[in-house]
């Protein structure tokens, strides 16, 4: 079967291209990788595969979408953003947030995720609560990842390795700290210090210790831990599947 891609024209795919590039000195040299990481991810993570609303389409830049309480400090990202979309003017808002959250995996060392363009921007933000909360366990992600999103246990704990990027700041989330010791290198350190245990100046949201207690996802931590390849092959699938929620059918 394979997956049906919309046509866009060759002008928007060399604007992709040229956007790629900017994107790249951008994001290195600001060493904002995680912010944009995040914003791509809390961006396609409100999709709602029951009444398809939600999801990858431009909205979190909207005043109401950023005031969604787990957006909190994602104004930063889009305003960092905002000069360079200016140069674009043909790419969408969906496509760019996510070429961002694409670019900063790769500038850190991650994987390379495949890109497709032509998401459409949408009007509408969807409605607060349903992006993740940290202090909830393993019902709560798959309520959340597999019923609502439509991923799956796999995807849980490959795309929970993302936080090898970054912080937490107390004034955004009430966390503090990186989750690794070297938060602007993606690897598969947050396996390994997952498996650890709670280090001085280290980070363990109670979603991450819970994947340590659950029967599916322990195992998967484990062969993470043991194999980054594994860990970076299951994540770049994650991350295109989360990248495309709503946008192709499978
Ligand atoms: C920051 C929560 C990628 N994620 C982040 C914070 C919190 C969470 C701190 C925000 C702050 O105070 O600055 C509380 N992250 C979660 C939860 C999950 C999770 C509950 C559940 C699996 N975010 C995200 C996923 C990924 C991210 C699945 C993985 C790619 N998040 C992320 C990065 C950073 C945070 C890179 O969860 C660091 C940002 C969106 C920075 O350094 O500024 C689904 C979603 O994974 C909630």
């Amino acid at each position: 079967m394979g997956k049906h891609y919309p046509h866009v024209s060759e002008e928007y795919k060399a604007a992709v291209q040229k956007a790629k590039r900017k994107l790249t000195g951008f994001i290195a040299e600001k060493r904002c990788a995680p912010l944009m990481l995040r914003l791509a991810w809390h961006s396609a993570g409100t999709f709602d595969v029951s009444t398809k609303t939600g999801g990858p389409f431009g909205t979190i830049r909207h005043e109401a979408e950023l005031a969604h309480g787990a957006n909190n400090g994602l104004d930063i990202a889009v305003r960092l953003l905002q000069p360079i979309k200016d140069e674009f003017p043909i790419i969408s808002y969906a496509d760019f947030y996510q070429l961002a959250g694409v670019v900063a995996v790769q500038v850190t060392g991650g994987p390379e995720i495949p890109f497709h363009p032509g998401r459409e921007d949408k009007p509408e933000p969807p409605v607060e609560g349903r992006l993740p909360d940290a202090k909830k366990g393993c019902d709560h992600l798959r309520d959340v990842f597999i019923k609502q999103m439509g991923l799956t246990d796999q995807d849980i704990v490959a795309l929970s390795g993302g936080h090898t990027l970054g912080a937490a700041h107390k004034e955004r989330s009430g966390f503090e700290g990186p989750w690794t010791s070297n938060p602007l290198i993606f690897d598969n350190s947050y396996f390994t210090e997952l498996l650890t245990g709670e280090k001085d100046g280290l980070l363990q949201l109670p979603s991450d210790k819970a994947l340590l207690n659950d029967p599916v996802f322990r195992p998967l931590v484990e062969k993470y831990a043991a194999d980054e390849d594994a860990f970076f092959a299951d994540y770049a699938l994650a991350h295109l599947k989360l990248s495309e929620l709503g946008f192709v059918e499978a």
